[in-house]
């Protein structure tokens, strides 16, 4: 699959993307990465990706002919399964049936808000989608970008080395069912500073350890995620 990224700082996306299952993906032939610089598609004397908010107020607005521009030179005949992507804090929450979805597309171009935000036609004539990875705010959709594509790109066929790994995770199943997060883990040594790793994990009874498992992953979804308890009990 190809992603595209546009983004007014190109130069952000050299290291997110040169290491772990997004490299491999690459190596592979799985996945393409082009980054593609806002200025270049910008024409006027002043070279302006932004201007200020109609309507007054602080900071600035991404223009739309730019961002307009470039999809339509990129893609100057869109397929269903092209798709654009907004990026902003104001779009709908990324989750991992997002990832499905986008798992199965050829092609998405995600472009990267920046200042105060992005001109409101780009989000209703343009973009398939508007996304946020969360409600916290960042500076810019750039890192918002680098996760989507790490958390897509460890889907695609081929690309964990591990066929059915990625098809469990991307059901969004624990192994201890229910929408669980996933229990947790120990490795040696047993007794580190005194804190054991539980015994139960050591006696090689499989039935045990998986009763185990899936208590510890209740106990802690409970105490950490209330939220996905909750979605669990109602069934979602
Ligand atoms: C006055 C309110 N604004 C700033 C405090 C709103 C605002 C504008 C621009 C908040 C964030 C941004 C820039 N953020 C993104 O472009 C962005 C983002 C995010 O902030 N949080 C979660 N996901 C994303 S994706 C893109």
């Amino acid at each position: 699959m190809i992603f595209h990224v546009l983004t007014i700082f190109p130069e952000f996306f050299v290291g997110p993307f040169a290491h772990g299952v997004v490299k491999r993906a690459q190596d592979a032939g799985r996945l393409e990465i082009r980054v593609h610089n806002l200025r270049d598609y910008v024409f006027d004397r002043h070279k302006t990706v932004d201007d200020r908010p109609f309507g007054g107020g602080e900071g600035m607005v991404l223009k739309p002919e730019p961002i307009f521009l470039a999809v339509e030179s990129l893609w100057p005949r869109r397929t269903a399964r092209q798709k654009v992507i907004l990026l902003s804090a104001q779009g709908r929450l990324f989750d991992q049936a997002a990832a499905n979805r986008f798992a199965q597309d050829d092609e998405l171009l995600l472009i990267c808000g920046r200042y105060e935000g992005v001109d409101e036609r780009v989000a209703e004539h343009l973009a398939d989608e508007e996304l946020s990875i969360g409600n916290y705010v960042l500076s810019g959709g750039e890192l918002a970008a680098a996760i989507v594509i790490d958390a897509t790109a460890r889907l695609l066929p081929g690309v964990l080395g591990n066929e059915s790994s990625a098809a469990f995770e991307s059901f969004q199943e624990t192994g201890h069912g229910e929408g669980l997060l996933d229990c947790p883990h120990w490795t040696r040594p047993a007794d580190f500073r005194g804190w054991k790793a539980p015994e139960v994990l050591l006696n090689g009874n499989h039935e045990e350890i998986r009763r185990f498992r899936r208590q510890a992953a209740r106990e802690k979804t409970g105490r950490l995620r209330e939220d996905m308890l909750r979605g669990a009990e109602r069934g979602d």
